[in-house]
């Protein structure tokens, strides 16, 4: 499915009518949700509308070199404005305005130089909002909008909604909508849009081709996902000519990780285990993990891709991890064999796609132990799931340990966005490339990556545990 023109140019027409936009990604951004909303704010400012371009979280040091990086706002400015009018008759004139606050009154003394205000001159409305149309892009759902949805709930119901998306899940929120769940990335849709746009084409200046690159690569993983497609080979080829700058996006997203970011994956990588009956690969971060890295538990972010591709012979591929302030995040891949999302929700409430998910454990006693009953769990969804048997098993929340919180999980969601897998999957092509054994020279994948096979053979996980 691609974009009509009627689609592009209501698009356009939108931008062309309204003056005051706020351009938003979703929470937890990532490099093509932050470089889709950059891309417009640059072309719609060219187009001399005011734009204001929002990141919902800080957002990650190493996006820094994004073109326009320093405009970004954190917060929305959205107070009600409420404005009182006084009409005057023929012939009077104002002298003087002011206005007095004072036992919870605000008084509005309006002093005409001749003539006479009647009360019934005045009238009272509320004023225009800061913003007359919403762009929201890279976001498949509201809810992803985090803080922004839950604390602008007026915002988003009466400013109209253009919705720029590549996520087959997208929900359709919005009036307006450009969702091509064939395109790699947010950009791809963006830079479709731009090119069939004439009075758009001529705005992608070698800067706006840095930012739709950069989202393409990225949610391309650097065009190695099934996601990529000819087309986004072509988009890419034609975004070099206009001038993007390759290099600067793979020096600073592929070359510069900081220390903490390499010794949390080293970590990650280093305490794998695989349970080969079950076809399980996971591995945990602990908070101390954390700690002793100096690292976030955003940190972790791809560390599950990295696995796959790694370790391609297993289903399910699971990172937990130990949040700083307490609660246990649990992300989930998995191959076509498995529903991630089917397996996320039946067994902890969590959710997502088919093929990326998670789910949040709120309190435990032991993250370690947690961990392991959580593997347990998983196997057994995972068995039901093969055996087809999906209407048992629905596991009860035992003795109030286990609480799903239902905002921590809406936003894991987003993170579990596969790199448009999800559409791939509809052109009905495997996500994970099949590689077997073989093609890492018959050897063991494990051995390959220098861990001791037996502690990660499943029978030893506990003392694998224990070591920590
Ligand atoms: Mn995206």
């Amino acid at each position: 499915m691609s974009l009509s023109p009627q689609q592009l140019a209501a698009a356009t027409e939108a931008i062309e009518r309204h003056q005051r936009l706020l351009v938003v990604p979703h929470a937890n951004v990532d490099p093509d949700g932050l470089s889709s909303a950059l891309a417009c704010y640059s072309v719609f400012r060219a187009l001399g509308k005011d734009v204001t371009v929002i990141c919902p979280d800080t957002p990650p040091e190493s996006l820094k070199f994004l073109p326009g990086f320093g405009e970004l706002k954190q917060e929305v400015q959205d107070q009600q404005q409420f404005v009182v009018t006084i009409s005057l008759d023929e012939g009077v004139e104002v002298d003087q305005v002011r206005s007095t606050i004072a036992d919870r009154r605000v008084n509005i003394i309006v002093v005409p130089k001749h003539g006479v205000i009647r009360p019934q001159q005045v009238t009272v409305a509320p004023g225009e909002r800061p913003y007359d149309l919403l762009v929201v892009v890279d976001t498949a759902d509201l809810a992803l909008l985090g803080s922004l949805a839950r604390d602008h709930v007026g915002l988003l119901s009466e400013v109209p909604i253009l919705n720029i998306d590549h996520h087959i899940s997208n929900t359709r929120f919005g009036q307006l909508h450009l969702i091509d769940p064939t395109a790699a990335s947010a950009t791809e849709v963006l830079y479709h849009w731009f090119t069939q746009t004439p009075a758009l084409r001529d705005r992608i200046t070698p800067d706006v081709a840095t930012l739709l690159l950069t989202g393409l690569i990225t949610d391309t993983r650097s065009f190695q996902n099934p996601n990529t497609t000819p087309r986004s080979l072509e988009v890419a080829a034609e975004l070099l000519d206009r001038g993007a700058r390759q290099q600067e996006i793979v020096q600073h997203i592929y070359k510069t990780k900081p220390l903490s970011t390499l010794k949390i994956w080293g970590r990650a990588l280093h305490g794998i285990q695989m349970d080969r009956d079950a076809r399980i690969v996971w591995s945990a971060i602990s908070k101390e993990d954390l700690a002793e890295m100096e690292a976030t538990s955003k940190e972790t972010h791809g560390i599950l891709d990295e696995l796959i591709s790694t370790i391609p012979d297993a289903d399910v591929y699971v990172l937990f991890t130990e949040k700083e302030d307490g609660g246990l995040k649990a992300s989930l891949r998995s191959s076509p064999a498995i529903d991630a999302s089917a397996l996320a929700g039946r067994t902890y409430g969590g959710g997502g796609h088919p093929r990326a998910a998670g789910f949040s454990v709120a309190r435990f006693p032991n993250f370690h132990l947690q961990v392991l009953e959580c593997i347990q769990t998983l196997k057994e969804g995972m068995k039901e799931q093969a055996s087809g048997d999906v209407n048992s098993g629905q596991r009860t929340v035992d003795s109030g340990q286990r609480t799903v919180s239902g905002g921590q999980s809406v936003v894991n969601v987003q993170n579990e966005q596969p790199k448009n897998a999800l559409a791939s999957e509809e052109r009905k092509k495997p996500d994970v490339p099949v590689k077997g054994p073989q093609m890492l020279g018959g050897k063991d994948v494990l051995s390959g990556l220098s861990l001791d096979p037996k502690a990660a053979g499943g029978t030893d996980i506990v003392r694998g545990f224990g070591e920590k």
